[in-house]
């Protein structure tokens, strides 16, 4: 008799990655069920819709390869998709491939329990499902948990307050309003000049000033979209060969110093003009691995903010110093400098005098107080372990995720955890993740899983492991690669510095894309070398 509650592989999340794994898991005629917290799909793209909400790479490049169809049907309307576009795709996806009679909504996993003697897991939701499976897909995203800090008297504010990562859907009316924003990333970055249109003031309040570029959004070219249509196969061959997942018609850069301060300045004014969005950071060969190189292109961008804020004193608080261009994730912005020439935009410097508390009326820093009607936390994510460590996973003999990455998360090939068997994480830590280009990313690795789910039912294996001495080897390949960049030199989410206590370990395997592929594959052509199989576990009943 088949358990109706008995499943071949659970996939938890419904954004990009894991859409497309229900798709290619019933490929293998297996039986899937996906468990998504939200009440529709797009995951990141379902959760992030605050005013502004926008990808930072063109959508021609940011959208599925997997089927030639869907990707010469589907228009693009912007070069850098708004949320909503983005989360009408993922819904087309669904319904276009037959996704959701496999989908449970509103179904947030909050126990994952590995059974060793049935040799599976058991799958809980915070509504009271309760299913098991062989295989784990956790396509979890990697800013999804959100950070929240625990700023004193929260609960005491009069006002309304919301965090960007969970934006009511109705929206929210900022005119007529005081508003604060919290938190200058990416997310306040590019919410800041849309709240600004309508509300009666905006105060935004800075810690750490950031590097942003101007995303020059426009809506999509016919020309554009025509030669991407015509070339796509051989342009998405070329991404999964890159080693951001990306494509570029030039990747041929050369070091800063070969060149004149003069043609440095041309190179660099050509490169802000030619709306490439985040290649500008690859003007360069250097920019992310020489500090005086990377200084070089940091004050050029620190010159165009002073040349378009007009008060020179606020011009410099939001000239970012303390850490180099590219360090923390890169911005993209549309008028975020722009908006501080606003009567109705001020900026508030919480480094100098920190957030002391937020009151019945507002908020007070250790210098002023300042009445609000609306709080707006764009204060980040637990990044990158956060939405698998929330999950509370169990794995062999009782061992807790978060005990074992007490001092760092392990993993090897950033896809799977010793002493979690049959649990594949995708965008995982260790794996290149939010460095490359994720959607083209995730499709490869959830591929490469699919690949070894086939393998093991093929041969009848039951379980699939690693050991800690491959998790060692892997962190250590992680930890060289980052060595060789600047990136240890910026407190970020990437280095886990953005959560109290959270190791800092910088989190995501930046070898390269094309070399993260060819060290996966050589591993599993190696006889799955570092991988451990259980021959002796009984087979999983189904
Ligand atoms: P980020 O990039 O983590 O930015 C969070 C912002 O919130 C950042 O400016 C923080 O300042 C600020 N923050 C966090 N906690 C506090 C406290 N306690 N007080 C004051 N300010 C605070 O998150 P985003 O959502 O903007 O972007 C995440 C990613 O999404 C982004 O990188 C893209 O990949 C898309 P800090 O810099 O820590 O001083």
């Amino acid at each position: 008799m088949i358990d109706e509650n008995a499943y071949d592989v659970v996939v938890v999340g419904a954004g990009f990655s894991g859409l497309y794994a229900i798709h290619r898991i019933r490929q293998l005629g297996l039986r899937v069920r996906c468990f998504e917290a939200g009440d529709g799909v797009g995951g990141t793209w379902y959760w992030n819709r605050y005013p502004g909400a926008r990808v930072d790479i063109e959508s021609m490049q940011y959208s599925y390869s997997f089927d030639d169809g869907l990707q010469q049907e589907w228009r693009w309307p912007e070069y850098f998709s708004p949320q909503q576009d983005l989360e009408a795709y993922a819904n087309h996806v669904a319904d276009r491939f037959g996704l959701r009679s496999d989908i449970e909504l509103n179904a947030r996993v909050n126990r994952l329990a590995f059974d060793e003697r049935a040799n599976r897991w058991h799958v809980s939701t915070e509504n009271g499902h309760h299913v098991t499976a062989k295989y784990i897909v956790a396509a979890t995203g990697s800013l999804d948990a959100m950070n929240l800090p625990p700023f004193p008297g929260l609960e005491s504010f009069g006002g309304q307050w919301y965090h960007t990562a969970r934006w009511p859907k109705e929206g929210v009316r900022f005119d007529g309003k005081r508003v604060g924003l919290i938190g200058t990333g990416s997310t306040g970055i590019q919410a800041t000049p849309v709240i600004a249109q309508t509300a009666e003031h905006l105060f935004v309040f800075q810690r750490t000033a950031a590097y942003s570029l101007p995303a020059y959004n426009r809506p999509t070219d016919p020309a554009y979209e025509q030669a991407w249509k015509a070339d796509y196969p051989q342009r998405r061959a070329k991404m999964f060969g890159h080693f951001a997942a990306s494509y570029t018609e030039n990747d041929q850069y050369r070091s800063v110093f070969d060149y004149s301060p003069e043609e440095r300045q041309r190179i660099l004014e050509e490169a802000w003009s030619a709306r490439n969005g985040l290649l500008f950071m690859r003007t360069f060969s250097d920019i992310s691995t020489n500090l005086e190189a990377n200084e070089i292109v940091a004050e050029f961008v620190r010159g165009k903010i002073r040349a378009t804020v007009r008060d020179p004193k606020v011009a410099e608080l939001l000239c970012p110093t303390t850490y180099p261009i590219g360090a923390k994730r890169i911005c993209m912005d549309t008028g975020y400098f722009e908006a501080f020439n606003r009567d109705n935009v001020t900026l508030v410097d919480v480094r100098a005098n920190p957030l002391a508390e937020i009151t019945p009326t507002g908020l007070r820093t250790t210098a002023d107080e300042y009445d609000l009607d609306i709080i707006v936390f764009a204060t980040g994510f637990d990044a990158v372990t956060g939405s698998l460590t929330r999950m509370n996973v169990t794995g062999l003999g009782g061992l807790d995720l978060r005990e074992k990455w007490r001092d760092g998360p392990a993993t090897f090939l950033g896809f799977l955890v010793a002493g979690f068997p049959n649990l594949f994480m995708i965008h995982g830590p260790g794996s290149p993740g939010v460095l490359v280009q994720m959607i083209t990313g995730g499709e490869w690795q959830v591929d490469f899983v699919t690949k070894i789910i086939e393998d093991m039912e093929r041969s009848g294996r039951q379980r699939i492991d690693t050991a800690p001495e491959w998790e060692q080897r892997w962190n250590i390949e992680v930890e060289e690669a980052a060595k060789r960049t600047l990136y240890n030199y910026a407190d970020s989410w990437y280095v886990g510095a953005n959560i109290p206590g959270k190791p800092r370990i910088f989190m995501i395997y930046i070898g390269g894309f094309d070399r993260y592929i060819q060290r996966c594959t050589e591993q599993v052509a190696n006889g799955y070398e570092g991988f451990v199989f259980d021959e002796s576990v009984p087979a999983a009943p189904r």
